[in-house]
């Protein structure tokens, strides 16, 4: 019907359906549009003696298209010259693929053509790898150093190699020790790290594990009034667990709540969420820090991050006086794959892990053997 209305040019460009016709259970009849154009070319799909005859005038391109096309340039997309036909082509190209090389598959096992030792074993432990999203290079050292270090038990196929990289690499990842509590000075434990990654929300976790599964005496002390509702939010949470908290702004305020607080056995500190690159904020926070004394400063960073992103982040903040690492939306993470260079780059232990937005069941103390079994087996692990 286009080649009768548009003459022997005309190109078919879009078919679909857009809906029944009438009375469509008695006819079984159905709308098509079908959207053509004599002012596009595109290679011919039949052998020349199947296209029915009738000149159109070259002047006429473009001017006859069932709808309007008006916007496209008239004229061929493709030049005539590479109006080859593309079918045969690709045909050629797949009859002369040269036999020596690498299938996809094997090209993304071992990323260059450097690992001829490796058996399919050594190869699926790759793949795992860079499937959790461990860097492709970080995978190949580690698949390196699995089939330097694997003990015989081990060196019996992919599941003992698998087995072999989770031990090694739980081995790299340090955990943080559990909280002492020494009567008559309170812990101070600040929360810092990038907008958005759960800070709040992990304080209220803390808070509400410590004051009302552990008993001990928690206040709360937030530096984050630059966002409209931040300081509610924490509020919010106070008030539901019954614990006292103080807003503060400049470094004396934090060192008159930190007084008033002198009596409590733990004290919590959130703080606002700060871009990596904001010097002039980490600057602020920084002071406010040094007020604080804290015991801890946990640096808290989001497992969906990039790797790299992660690494860049925990350099920045680092800087601020982090002593321990805490990642948030486990949860949301396929897999932990990208948290592996920042635990291997940064010396800082990593402290809880939080996998969830429920207050205060989804947190908990990081499990590295845990962490590296998901590291090599994926989000199911
Ligand atoms: N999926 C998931 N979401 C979380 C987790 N921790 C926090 N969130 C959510 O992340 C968002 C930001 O949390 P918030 O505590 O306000 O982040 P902050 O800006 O760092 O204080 C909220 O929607 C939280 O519910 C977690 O472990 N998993
Ligand atoms: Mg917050």
């Amino acid at each position: 019907m286009v080649r009768r209305t548009l003459g022997p040019d005309a190109a078919v460009l879009q078919t679909r359906e857009i809906g029944r016709g009438p009375l469509p259970w008695l006819t079984g009849s159905r709308d098509v549009e079908v959207l053509a154009s004599t002012g596009v070319r595109v290679p011919q799909r039949f052998p020349d003696a199947a296209v029915s005859g009738g000149a159109v005038e070259e002047g006429s391109a473009g001017s006859g298209a069932v709808r309007s096309f008006g916007e496209v340039e008239a004229g061929p997309l493709i030049p005539p010259a590479h109006q080859m036909d593309y079918r045969s082509k690709f045909r050629q190209d797949l009859k002369s693929d040269p036999p020596d090389r690498h299938s996809l598959v094997e090209q993304l096992a071992t990323g260059a053509e450097s690992e001829p030792d490796w058996d399919t074993g050594l190869l699926g432990l790759y793949q795992s790898l860079t499937a959790a999203d461990v860097p492709a290079d970080l995978a190949r050292q580690w698949v390196q150093r699995v089939r330097r270090e694997a003990t015989d038990e081990e060196r019996t196929g992919l599941p003992g190699w698998k087995a072999c990289a989770a031990r090694l690499i739980a081995r790299e990842i340090a955990c943080g020790a559990p909280w002492e509590f020494t009567a008559g000075t309170p812990r101070v434990v600040a929360l810092i790290g990038p907008t958005g990654v759960g800070k709040t929300t992990t304080v209220a976790k803390l808070a509400a594990n410590y004051s009302l599964r552990e008993r001990r005496r928690v206040g709360l002390i937030t530096a984050d009034n630059y966002r409209i509702a931040a300081v509610e939010q924490l509020r919010t949470y106070a008030e539901i667990i019954d614990l006292p908290l103080a807003v503060v702004s400049t470094p004396r305020e934090m060192r008159r709540a930190l007084d008033a607080f002198r009596g409590l056995e733990l004290i919590l500190v959130d703080t606002a969420g700060r871009s990596p690159g904001d010097e002039l904020r980490l600057q602020e926070l920084r002071s406010l820090l040094l007020e604080a004394q804290a015991d801890d400063v946990y640096l808290v960073l989001s497992s969906v991050a990039s790797s790299a992103g992660l690494v860049r982040a925990a350099a920045r903040f680092r800087a601020l006086g982090a002593t321990a690492l805490l990642l948030t939306k486990l949860d949301e993470a396929e897999a932990l794959g990208n948290v592996l260079p920042l635990l291997q780059a940064s010396s800082l232990p990593l402290s809880f892990v939080s996998c969830g937005q429920s207050v205060p069941d989804d947190l908990a103390v990081a499990d590295r053997h845990r962490l590296a079994r998901r590291m090599v087996e994926g989000a199911d692990a």
